[in-house]
């Protein structure tokens, strides 16, 4: 594919976006290309394979909902499914529906530039190739751009390091291995107990705690499984009530922890403890919205925390003192009792911060923490990372970097001013990461589907979010941000974790409420869409 082709859309991406999103437009009969950096399906669980990796979201409630057959023909075996679990079924939905024919594999999309006169996009990769196209769809993904610490001395480090979103797939032997991790979130969290299993000695570098509560996960059991596969769609139903497109199965109660007496408080957190999970935050209806709820939930976190671990000034150490569930909840299977390994010691690196990576380790203060391998859970320059790291042209030549210097703006989190036919998937000002990911990128692929042909039928060739739509909507999402506990912290969801980025909140919060506005904005022959 040297020469130029001119198709009708280009998808960027196949993880589960990328892939429902062509398998909607080819089925429609538009001529499509798929381009995808990785060698294979899966996205997301293509990139993270570091031990431990697993879905935070129930198996029966993560899964597509586009083919009934699908569903009930694909089994999970736990709980929370492992990640080469999940990059099986995204390589059966592949095969299936026969969608590798339709992406080039290998193949980063580097740039991207809008021509108004033809009204079309040019589509290049960075080896070299280009496709003309009149609609450009970026199911890049809101995790997927690794973030690495510009640490000095990076590159001097004589050991092996790895990322655990840029995971080998060949795997890594730890075995007798002296082992570093840096940083405390969700991947960290999953993946410590597994290498300390296998490492000689594992240091973690922590810069701020974080929560977890216990995965509680187990094998699925089959009558659970088989008894949802007989009323899926009722749950699927319910799901799409529930503010993050999943629990529907648990309880979730409305009630104020403030209203309970101290015994009634300790008794609902310990259920919702025993349940596992995200659900923990569920047990009260205020604990994201009042600080003073929120605070006696998070002391019952810490009190779990200084049970498990033995050593009190490590158990300290790893108790969070930030607001519970403003940073991403993180689900575990053994987390804490890690620390109560001989192999394993904590590193406090939030007074102290690291000063550098040396050849041998890593350098706190003085000392240097001399390890054979470092892992880097570092997280990732979400929701716009991959987006920006693109360069990306819209009309008159506005590049998207200019016009997102101070952070995000979008109509609906789908598309944004000034660049027509320039679809996102699970952008910032959407549910995306606040809700159940799959169910987030299958309504928006069916949403941008629809509209596709809503253009088409009425004859135009170009459609794109209004100035005015837009202004609002980044309004709107900053207003249900703010009625929130979430902007009480330095998350990634603020951008707060990657030096220099604008802090704004990015994804939207309440999945039914993101629902209802777009289906009345589509009733509405689609509001807040210009059109040419
Ligand atoms: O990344 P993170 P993650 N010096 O950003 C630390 C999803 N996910 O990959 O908090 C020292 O949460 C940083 O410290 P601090 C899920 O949505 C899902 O773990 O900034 N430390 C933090 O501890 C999750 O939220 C699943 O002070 C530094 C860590 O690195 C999201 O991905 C599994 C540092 C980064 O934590 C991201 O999770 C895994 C520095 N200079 C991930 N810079 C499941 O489905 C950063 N850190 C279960």
């Amino acid at each position: 594919m040297s020469s130029k082709k001119k198709i009708d859309a280009v998808v960027v991406g196949a993880g589960f976006g990328g892939m429902i999103m062509l398998h909607l437009l080819s089925q429609r009969g538009l001529q499509v290309q798929g381009f995808e950096r990785g060698s294979d399906v899966g996205g997301t669980w293509y990139w993270n394979r570091y031990p431990g990796c697993r879905c935070d979201v129930e198996s029966m409630e993560y899964s597509y909902q586009f083919s009934k057959d699908l569903q009930q023909q694909w089994d999970w075996s736990e709980r929370y499914s492992p990640q080469p679990e999940i990059l099986a079924y995204a390589g059966h939905v592949a095969d299936r529906f026969k969608l590798r024919a339709l992406i080039e594999f290998d193949q980063s999309v580097s740039s991207a530039h809008y021509n108004d006169n033809t009204q079309t996009w040019l589509v290049e990769t960075a080896s070299g190739k280009s496709v003309e196209c009149r609609y450009l769809i970026m199911a890049t993904g809101c995790l997927s751009a690794a973030n690495t610490p510009a640490f000095p001395g990076l590159e001097t480090f004589a050991g092996e390091q790895i990322h655990t979103g840029a995971w080998p797939q060949a795997g890594v032997d730890f075995s007798g291995k002296t082992v570093g991790i840096i940083g405390t979130g969700s991947s960290a969290i999953q993946s410590i107990p597994l290498i300390a299993e296998q490492a000689a000695s594992l240091t973690v570098f922590q810069r701020t705690p974080n929560y977890s509560v216990p995965a509680q996960n187990a094998p699925l059991d089959p009558a659970f499984a088989a008894n949802i596969k007989a009323n899926y769609a009722d749950l699927n139903a319910r799901n799409r009530e529930q503010p993050a497109a999943f629990g529907a199965n648990f309880p979730r109660h409305f009630d104020s922890i403030l209203a309970a007496s101290p015994a009634e408080q300790q008794a609902r957190l310990e259920e919702y403890w025993q349940h596992g999970g995200f659900m923990f935050l569920a047990a009260f209806g205020d604990l994201g919205q009042n600080l003073e709820a929120n605070a006696i939930a998070a002391e019952f976190v810490r009190n779990k925390i200084r049970q498990i671990v033995d050593d009190p000034d490590t158990a300290e150490l790893l108790c969070p003192q930030t607001v519970l569930g403003c940073k991403r909840l993180c689900a575990d299977t053994g987390y804490y009792a890690t620390y109560n390994r001989d192999n394993v010691s904590l590193v406090d690196v939030a007074n102290e911060p690291i000063q550098a990576i040396t050849p041998q380790g890593v350098q706190v203060g003085k000392q240097v923490y001399a390890v054979d391998t470092l892992v880097f859970a570092t997280g990732f320059d979400a929701m716009t990372g991959s987006l920006l790291g693109c360069d990306i042209g819209g009309r008159h030549g506005l590049t998207l970097q200019e016009k997102w210097a101070a952070g995000p703006r979008t109509y609906l989190g789908l598309m944004s001013a000034g660049f027509p036919n320039f679809f996102m998937m699970t952008g910032p000002g959407s549910p995306s990461v606040l809700a159940n990911m799959i169910t987030g990128v299958e309504h928006h692929a069916q949403y941008i589907a629809q509209l596709i042909d809503w253009v088409g039928a009425a004859g135009y060739q170009a459609v794109e979010a209004s100035q005015t739509a837009e202004d609002a909507w980044v309004e709107r999402v900053n207003m249900r941000a703010d009625a929130t506990l979430y902007p009480k912290c330095n998350s990634w969801y603020l951008g707060a974790n990657v030096p220099g980025k604008p802090r704004v909140f990015m994804p939207y919060v309440g999945f039914p409420d993101y629902v209802e506005q777009l289906e009345g904005i589509a009733e509405r022959n689609y509001e807040g869409f210009a059109v040419s």
